[in-house]
């Protein structure tokens, strides 16, 4: 395994910018390009934790669907401690899943983690209690995602809840102040124009966002009870979804 080093993918101009995948490339650097990337992902990680603290219920699973190297599940696992209760983290990139495992066995929690390799589309839910979909959502074809939510939601024991983060788009001109931060903060983060662009290019065919206000109400049609936003940084937003 090769070591985790900054992330200079889209420093150099290309020829042609291919639409963004979850390959060795992107696992190997991918702390450093979220952190840097993501506004407010170093303060939603440590929460996701306090999260599942407070909802994470005995001899139930929780889930960290899109978990990449684990830092939301590793949260999720603090925040087990002491709990009866497993972990079944996520992810369809093999390189991710690699490297995911290594983290886990460095680290020293207690609760079980199973790690399976499969897209979130096709696994089969036990009844659980946390479900983390941290910055994942957004990367399913827009009609995969209401089916996935209802069956969250079907598998949730009563009070079991979800963490949803996104990043978010805007219906009005809120859209073009919002995304400017975005870009700002990612050049305070030492992140050069053309980065910004090319990344730009390569992800806007795969990262879909919608509004606060679908997900909303996609989230009252799956079955949850209630939901808020506990965080937001500029366009970037974590819901929980309670059942
Ligand atoms: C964190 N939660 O550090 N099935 C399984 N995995 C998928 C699918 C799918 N259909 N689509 C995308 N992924 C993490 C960060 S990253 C967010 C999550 C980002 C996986 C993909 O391979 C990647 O590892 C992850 O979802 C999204 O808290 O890069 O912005």
């Amino acid at each position: 395994m090769k070591d985790l080093g900054p992330d200079t993918l889209f420093a150099s101009p290309l020829d042609r910018v291919n639409d963004f995948a979850f390959d060795e490339a992107v696992a190997r650097v991918f702390p450093d390009m979220i952190q840097r990337s993501v506004p407010g992902y170093t303060t939603i990680i440590p929460m996701i934790g306090l999260l599942t603290e407070r909802y994470a219920q005995n001899d139930t699973r929780c889930y960290d669907l899109g978990c990449s190297l684990g830092a939301s599940t590793l949260a999720m696992r603090h925040g087990l401690a002491g709990k009866r209760a497993s972990i079944v983290a996520v992810d369809n990139s093999p390189a991710m899943i690699e490297r995911c495992a290594h983290y886990i066995e460095l680290n020293n929690e207690q609760a079980p983690v199973q790690l399976v390799c499969e897209d979130i589309r096709n696994i089969a839910f036990e009844a659980c209690s946390v479900v983390t979909l941290n910055f994942t959502l957004q990367f399913l074809p827009v009609e995969n995602r209401a089916p996935l939510l209802t069956r969250i939601a079907d598998a949730l024991v009563p009070g079991g809840v979800l963490i949803l983060s996104e990043k978010l788009r805007f219906a009005d001109e809120e859209q073009n102040e919002q995304q400017e931060l975005h870009w700002l903060y990612k050049r305070a983060n030492g992140y050069s124009d053309l980065e910004i662009a090319q990344k730009r290019s390569a992800i806007e065919k795969v990262l879909l966002p919608e509004t606060l206000a679908t997900h909303q109400q996609r989230l009252q049609d799956a079955g949850f009870a209630r939901s808020f936003v506990w965080y937001q940084c500029f366009n970037f937003v974590s819901m929980l979804a309670i059942k």
